[in-house]
């Protein structure tokens, strides 16, 4: 009975000496509302046997079931060995569980704009209630890492406004230094009163906010010249747009007064701030503000830092793209101690290129780092998207602990957005159609393949193998292998290598078993593999384990319900390739581990090595 486990952490720590320390999420807060924690794979909902979940790429006609959205598949099939016998394209993919954990993760999720609150705010109760359920119910997309807006963005309407305006316009108050005029106003409560909804459905969201510019009277705006106007014929009164640093205080006062009044208000905890969204972003047209990351640092080292750790939210610098990463190395290095976060855009072109995200963590092995922003902008029916699973794999294949994407609603014109430069084709997940219709987009499902099956506090562990190429390559095949609190793993493949590829998918710390099934063409197939205390209560190949029992215990909850799509569950099933399932283990193949490559170990936080495996037949 023990010596199959027994084998197997032998296995594992001969082929690896060095333990690679995982990123802890330990500490970092939850937005504190009533709602249910965790979902499948939490431990109070294990995966009970292996399943599959599939999105098509192909954008169909939306509300139309021709295409698979959240489809369940056919399972994938145990075997003991590599063999598909048969087959013309088959993908050797190699986990490394005996060393390979990574960052542990706490989520995916959308960003909640006003856009997003106006919308839901005009359905009727019973459809924003159904709509809420779909959004973060467990039997729905389950989101758990969620940003919003802190004032307006691009993603408002035509009025502008900051929490202290002290004027008629945001960019045309006088200076406040008291903050006695600050006031969340009619859309912030209105977005405030919609994030403690949000708690409802779901008690376990990291929520953090970002504004778009701090009020007009903390900025350098002297430089005004009248007659100047911007590309929308608007005059445009921002030809510098700076944070003026001799209001530190009133900017650290304003931070922290939305934090508490989110609290004392509306029960609303604040889990992490960016002090501003896309800081080198300061064109007009939209509510932005220049800000140097020695200024991050400064207003850190000035009283921000120790606040926010006091009140247990976490500081996330940069927000911005790829291409300037000497940014957060001199927040980071210029407040130590007070910012350990990192969060990234993904707008640079022609591909962002997340090895920023490993060198950082070279440089501050603490760091705990997101993609916060990527949009799918006007995505067209009948093509292919693969936006959301490029978006969010990638930056987590790199270490980031978490991604959410752009806008979680508009109305069917992409707003309401600024007139004056708001994005014009920015699409979410959810299109608010009237009072009584929504439409569930694309980007709905594809998120839906993360944000359902990976659990806070879950592990990305390294794939040794079976990943090819990269933003900058055509052709690309991306893997994530993130082992949940119930032990079980959620492994996500993004096919976009133009044919079906078979997997045969083992772990380096579970000799001796190999799953198979087919990820499609042009698709994105979530497994969920029971842990190996599961798989040895069942009666399948595999000798009963010998872990202790399970932490949690209760192993009675049924598997995961809820509606899984509208796509044609029948079609094209995920065949799986001729294989041979013998019916006894052989307990002798303890060397396989042997041949795996040995991980880099100079730093504590290696360099993902993938290795680009072209099809073996
Ligand atoms: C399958 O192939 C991988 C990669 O070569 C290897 O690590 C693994 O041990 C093989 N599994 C079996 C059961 O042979
Ligand atoms: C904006 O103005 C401030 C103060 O005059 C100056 O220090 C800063 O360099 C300017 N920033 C930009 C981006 O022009
Ligand atoms: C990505 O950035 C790394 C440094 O982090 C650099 O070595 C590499 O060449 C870049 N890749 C591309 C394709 O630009
Ligand atoms: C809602 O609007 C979107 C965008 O225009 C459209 O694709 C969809 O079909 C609409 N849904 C309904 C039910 O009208
Ligand atoms: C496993 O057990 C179930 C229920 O007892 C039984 O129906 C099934 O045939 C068994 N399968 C195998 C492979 O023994
Ligand atoms: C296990 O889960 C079942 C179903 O939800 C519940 O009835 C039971 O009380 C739970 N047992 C424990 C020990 O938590
Ligand atoms: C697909 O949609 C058609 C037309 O709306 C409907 O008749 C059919 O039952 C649907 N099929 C499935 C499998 O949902
Ligand atoms: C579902 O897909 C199968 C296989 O592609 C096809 O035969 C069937 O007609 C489809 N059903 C519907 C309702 O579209
Ligand atoms: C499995 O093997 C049989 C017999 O060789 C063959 O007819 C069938 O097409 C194979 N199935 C697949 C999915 O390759
Ligand atoms: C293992 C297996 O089924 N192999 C078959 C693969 O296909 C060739 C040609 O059809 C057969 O000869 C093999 O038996």
């Amino acid at each position: 009975m023990a010596s199959t486990q027994n084998l197997r952490l032998a296995a594992c720590t001969l082929a690896f000496a060095t333990e690679i320390a995982a990123q802890s999420i330990n500490g970092l807060g939850v937005s504190g509302g009533d709602g249910p924690r965790g979902g499948i794979g939490d431990g109070a909902h294990p995966v009970q046997t292996a399943q599959s979940f599939i999105t098509d790429a192909l954008i169909p006609v939306p509300n139309s079931n021709t295409t698979r959205q959240l489809a369940q598949g056919p399972a994938p099939v145990l075997s003991t060995s590599n063999a598909t016998a048969n087959c013309s394209e088959q993908r050797i993919v190699v986990v490394d569980s005996c060393s390979g954990a990574r960052q542990q993760m706490l989520g995916f999720g959308h960003s909640w704009t006003d856009s997003t609150v106006s919308t839901f705010n005009s359905l009727e109760p019973d459809i924003l209630d159904q709509l809420m359920q779909e959004l973060f119910g467990q039997g729905g997309n389950n989101m758990g890492f969620m940003r919003h807006t802190m004032g307006s963005s691009d993603l408002s309407g035509a009025q502008q406004y900051s929490f202290d305006d002290n004027g008629p316009a945001y960019n045309d108050g006088e200076p406040d230094l008291d903050l006695s005029h600050f006031t969340l106003g009619p859309d912030g409560t209105a977005m405030a009163q919609m994030l403690a909804r949000m708690g409802q459905y779901k008690g376990d969201v990291f929520l953090y906010g970002a504004p778009w510019s701090l009020p007009g009277w903390m900025k350098n705006n002297d430089l005004f010249i009248a007659g100047i106007e911007n590309n929308y014929g608007q005059q445009y009164p921002l030809l510098n747009n700076s944070f003026n640093i001799n209001l530190i205080p009133q900017a650290i006062d304003y931070y922290l007064k939305y934090i508490d009044t989110y609290l004392s208000e509306f029960g609303v905890s604040i889990n992490g701030l960016s002090m501003q969204n896309e800081p080198l972003n300061y064109q007009g047209g939209y509510p932005t503000m220049y800000l140097e990351g020695a200024d991050e640092a400064a207003l850190l080292n000035q009283g921000l830092g120790q606040a926010l750790l006091d009140r247990g939210v976490l500081a996330m610098a940069y927000d911005h793209n790829t291409d300037q990463p000497v940014y957060p190395y001199r927040v980071l290095q210029g407040a130590p101690d007070l910012i350990r976060s990192v969060a990234w855009h993904c707008y640079q072109g022609p591909a962002p290129n997340y090895t920023v995200i490993e060198d950082i963590y070279r440089a501050f092995p603490n760091a705990i780092q997101f993609m916060t922003e990527c949009t799918s902008y006007l995505p067209t029916v009948n093509t292919d998207s693969f936006q959301v699973a490029q978006s969010f794999m990638l930056p987590v294949q790199h270490g980031a602990s978490g991604a959410s994407m752009w806008v979680l609603a508009t109305d069917p014109d992409f707003g309401p957005h600024s007139p004056y430069g708001g994005c014009n084709g920015c699409q979410g997940s959810i299109i608010v159609n009237s009072s009584s219709t929504y439409t569930k987009m694309h980007d709905y499902y594809m998120v839906g393949q993360f944000s359902r099956f990976v659990r806070r506090g879950s592990v990305n562990y390294r794939v040794l193998q079976g990943i090819e190429g990269n933003g900058f390559t055509s052709d690309q095949f991306y893997i994530l292998a993130i082992q949940n609190p119930d032990k079980s793993w959620a492994v996500i493949f993004m096919n976009n290598v133009g044919s079906d590829q078979e997997v045969a998918l083992s772990f380096t710390g579970q000799s001796g078993q190999v799953w198979h099934g087919t990820i499609p063409s042009a698709s994105v197939v979530t497994w969920l593999l029971p842990s190996q205390q599961i798989l040895g209560q069942t009666n399948g190949t595999h000798p009963k384990s010998s872990l202790p029992p399970y932490p949690y215990g209760n192993t009675t909850v049924p598997a995961l319900t809820g509606t899984f799509g509208t796509g044609n569950m029948t079609a094209t099933p995920l065949g799986v390739c001729n294989i041979t399932v013998p019916t006894t283990t052989s307990s002798s193949s303890s060397t396989s581990v042997t041949a795996l490559p040995v991980p880099d170990t100079t730093h504590s936080f290696p360099s993902i090595s993938v290795t680009e495996t072209a099809s073996t037949a």
